[in-house]
């Protein structure tokens, strides 16, 4: 049996964190032979910190085998100590009347303070994974929060938009949806994401040229891939849960394990490829190997295409700029 991991995840009492943790003490995200020690993070809240002992009495009863220890806590400090790998899940949710304004400040503290304590405690190879939103720029401020650490290894979630687009094209098309390969999402975790089927195959075929329907493409696949998220909240009343937290175990399983040559989507620092400026946190095609993951290059950017890339990363841009004046 391998040495343990340690794994931190953030907001551990909330929605997410429910699907999310019972994956990772089975197995489900670093492999069946990985013992995994959780550090589990919560608000200063006695409700929270209550709900949160709650989780981790329910994992203590699944008597999972992999699962070599546990801690719960309200310090940064202290559940991101010697992290092997962070799932920063937490974040403050938009209330009313609050303006997306607002809700970039409120985020941008927290993970400004969740960036400096990985910078101060955690493994110096940890692996970070910013799911809550405004995930892009959550990660963003992070990465910059934390000089010491490799910016490589801060991402944000996009693998939600992936797999949404995943079954759209599955349903579409009539094919499984491990028959599609060659999928991507560029951009920020919003409805402004493009999703680019464009060089998508199944069994060598175009997707593409299967569907060949730009209308079904502009006017169909991608506002309902761009808006799953809100019809999720508008049919179950909360929102995508454990489809979130499926992503989260999807992506970081192919981060530490590799994607076999096959594409997935990450929102990584931009290295300046596609045009996209450096260090913006973006939606690329990338394939992983040995820990590491890697850009797919060489793809054309059509009209369409660029238009579309413009929108989400001028998005993203204004947020940066929006949190600017936080980063010194
Ligand atoms: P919940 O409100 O159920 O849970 C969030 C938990 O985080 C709460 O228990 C809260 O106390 C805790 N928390 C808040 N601030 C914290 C902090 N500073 N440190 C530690 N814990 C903190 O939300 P849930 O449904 O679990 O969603 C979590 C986040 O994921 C939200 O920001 C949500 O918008 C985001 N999502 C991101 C997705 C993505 O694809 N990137 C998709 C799903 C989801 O909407």
């Amino acid at each position: 049996m391998k040495a343990p991991v340690r794994v931190a995840v953030t907001g551990a009492a909330g929605q997410i964190g429910y699907s999310l943790l019972f994956r990772i003490a089975s197995g489900e995200m670093l492999g069946k032979d990985q013992p995994v020690i959780l550090q589990l993070l919560e608000i200063a809240n006695e409700k929270a910190q209550q709900a949160l002992q709650g989780v981790m009495m329910e994992l203590e009863d699944c008597a999972f085998p992999l699962l070599a220890g546990m801690i719960g806590t309200d310090d940064p400090n202290v559940a991101f100590k010697d992290a092997d790998y962070a799932l920063l899940v937490g974040a403050r949710p938009r209330g009313p009347g609050m303006e997306r304004a607002d809700l970039l400040q409120e985020n941008a503290k927290i993970f400004t303070v969740q960036g400096k304590a990985l910078n101060d405690v955690a493994s110096r190879n940890v692996r970070v994974l910013v799911v809550g939103n405004p995930a892009n720029t959550n990660a963003y401020i992070a990465m910059k929060s934390a000089p010491d650490l490799n910016p490589n290894n801060f991402t944000a979630m996009l693998r939600l938009d992936h797999n949404r687009a995943l079954s759209q094209l599955a349903a579409k098309t009539g094919k499984a949806v491990t028959d599609i390969e060659k999928l991507t999402v560029w951009g920020n975790h919003s409805p402004t994401m493009y999703a680019d089927y464009r060089f998508a195959t199944i069994d060598g075929q175009s997707v593409k040229d299967m569907i060949n329907n730009h209308e079904w493409n502009r006017d169909v696949f991608l506002p309902t891939v761009g808006k799953r998220g809100a019809a999720i909240i508008a049919a179950r009343g909360l929102s995508s849960a454990a489809s979130a937290a499926n992503a989260a175990i999807d992506h970081m399983h192919d981060w530490a394990l590799g994607t076999n040559g096959q594409w997935v989507t990450m929102g990584i620092p931009s290295d300046g490829s596609y045009g996209i400026p450096k260090d913006v946190m973006f939606g690329f095609p990338v394939t992983c190997e040995n820990g590491e993951y890697k850009i797919v290059q060489g793809l054309e950017i059509d009209e369409f295409s660029r238009e579309r890339i413009n929108v989400t990363l001028n998005e993203l841009e204004e947020e940066r700029a929006g949190v600017a004046h936080l980063l010194g």
